[in-house]
């Protein structure tokens, strides 16, 4: 291979030089951390959902929005979803969000954690302004995370990409529905693996990026060392048609803690991908990440080199993935 066209997975996401984008100090109205935040184009611009934990620990969503994605951040005065106590899976608040056109519906999904006293579980609520939202309520039991639908259907039934636990063990399942209320067909997509950086827990971060090539998945691992968890940023590629099929899967982590704002705050050692917006013209992904469970971080990369590189990782059978197609 020619070592100078070869791309490195530790120089594929560039940090933006104003990070952190978002930060409590600069919230309209008194809030511990901002962190983990949807993203979609709205209006012409960018819209983040964000995380806000208050000071009780529980955490509601408010949006944000900015004409570049990256500078002159319009904050709402006012938190725009608080937890509806009169739903038991939102007693204890609203979580990293994640936003998805839904192509037939002509609306956004959104999929957040709610935490109920039963744990944390996945809701679904859709919106075609964010101004009205409709609420699906919880789509499996507890526990579950870090979910994203697929912007299409497949074979009729829309697709989502979940982290439930079971039996102590965090791998990234893939469920189906007809409706979007009820769900079946549940497989592991992406497993955690043993002994890698990866090996603890791993979770959807941004939703499925459709390419030429595949879904482009960006996932979060997680690895316990002796003063806590790390999170890091991996990669995956899906069949285009059949994405339950895992086409190649870096073996190496991509995206780290290591700048200071990533490495200080609430929960240190934490790059948390959430939200992404890919500039179709120039191809540049603009990836918006929670650092360290305090702020909102920007990291940006070019689609292609990303395809390039992840089409360059090793295929399904080299990671003992189970084969419960
Ligand atoms: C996960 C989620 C995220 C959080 C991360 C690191 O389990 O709860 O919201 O950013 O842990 O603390």
């Amino acid at each position: 291979m020619d070592l100078d066209k070869k791309v490195g997975s530790q120089n594929l996401f560039q940090r933006y030089e104003g990070n952190p984008i978002l930060t409590p100090a600069a919230w309209p109205y008194p809030a511990n951390a901002v962190f983990n935040p949807g993203a979609t184009k709205f209006d012409g611009g960018t819209l983040l959902l964000v995380r806000v934990e208050d000071m009780r620990g529980f955490s509601h969503l408010t949006i944000a929005r900015s004409k570049d994605g990256k500078t002159s951040w319009q904050i709402e005065p006012e938190p725009t979803l608080l937890p509806d106590t009169g739903y038991q899976e939102e007693q204890w608040g609203l979580e990293d969000p994640r936003i998805v056109w839904l192509e037939d519906r002509a609306e956004y999904a959104i999929t957040y954690t709610s935490f109920s006293r039963g744990g944390p579980l996945v809701s679904l609520m859709t919106t075609t302004d964010f101004v009205e939202f409709t609420r699906f309520g919880p789509l499996l039991p507890p526990e579950d995370k870090d979910a994203a639908l697929f912007p299409c259907r497949f074979n009729n039934r829309y697709a989502l990409i979940h982290r439930p636990i079971i039996r102590g063990e965090a791998h990234i399942w893939l469920s189906f529905s007809p409706d979007l209320l009820h769900w079946g067909g549940h497989r592991i997509l992406i497993p955690a693996r043993p002994g890698q950086w990866d090996g603890h827990r791993v979770g959807l971060g941004t939703p499925p990026i459709k390419t030429d090539e595949g879904w482009l998945i960006i996932y979060h691992g997680v690895r316990m060392t002796a003063s806590g968890a790390l999170y890091r940023v991996g990669l995956a590629l899906l069949d285009l048609e059949e994405p339950w099929k895992v086409i190649r899967r870096s073996d190496e982590w991509v995206f780290s803690p290591k700048a200071s704002y990533e490495r200080v705050g609430d929960v240190p050692g934490v790059t948390f991908p959430s939200g992404v917006i890919v500039d179709e013209k120039t191809g540049e992904m603009r990836i918006y990440y929670g650092a360290a469970d305090s702020t909102v971080a920007l990291c940006t990369a070019n689609l292609r080199t990303v395809l390039d590189y992840v089409l360059s990782c090793p295929g399904e059978s080299s990671q003992g993935a189970l084969n419960i197609a």
